[in-house]
């Protein structure tokens, strides 16, 4: 039932998604913080072709999952649906980035990223690329608690930090991709 429920929320999303109502939404944002936003063609037949909206940061797209909260696998899976990766964080400048993006979103504090220690229960990985987690930015006394282990990001006095979290709560979540996966990618892959 469980999994009916979830085929039938990310079919919705895509038929939402195939008849083009993002564009319009996003078309009329002219707001000069989305000035870095740009267009991608994801889903593509003879009949019609939908663009996903997309940030650019140095190397790498950004989406922002703000349409429907999920818990972290979904949040993963949809990602990859897309053609993306959950979000991955290597710098200050990166997560300073990200703080933007989320603050200009306006739809909440906290959202999933790609850091789990579901893996072998410990280790903090970088999924779906199982690269180790290096650069962090854990809030004050996170990771808290063995028995939450995915990783989220929250801002909190105005900053943005990472908090281990059970995985089975619902949040949005950001997607990336290398703009050019044959020549980057994250370190260490
Ligand atoms: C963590 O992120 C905040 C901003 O969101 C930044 O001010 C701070 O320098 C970062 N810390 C590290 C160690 O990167
Ligand atoms: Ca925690």
């Amino acid at each position: 039932m469980a999994i009916l429920l979830q085929s039938f929320v990310l079919l919705s999303i895509f038929a939402v998604l195939s008849t083009g109502i993002y564009i319009d939404g996003y078309g009329q944002n002219t707001n000069q913080n989305f000035a870095d936003k740009s267009w991608e063609h994801i889903f593509q037949s003879s009949q019609r072709s939908s663009v996903l909206p997309l940030y650019r940061y140095m190397n790498k797209l950004y989406y922002m999952g703000i349409h429907f909260r999920a818990r972290w696998v979904v949040a993963l899976n949809f990602c990859e649906s897309l053609h993306m990766k959950l979000l991955t964080i290597h710098s200050e400048d990166e997560n300073e980035r990200v703080h933007k993006y989320i603050r200009d979103a306006s739809k909440g504090h906290e959202y999933w990223i790609g850091g789990t220690r579901l893996v072998d229960g410990y280790k903090w990985i970088w999924m779906p690329y199982g690269t180790q987690v290096e650069y962090t930015n854990w809030s004050n006394g996170q990771p808290s608690d063995v028995n939450e282990k995915c990783m989220q990001v929250w801002i909190t006095n105005n900053k943005l930090t990472w908090n281990d979290r059970d995985c089975n709560a619902e949040f949005f979540f950001v997607c990336e991709r290398y703009v050019d996966s044959s020549t980057s990618g994250p370190p260490g892959l």
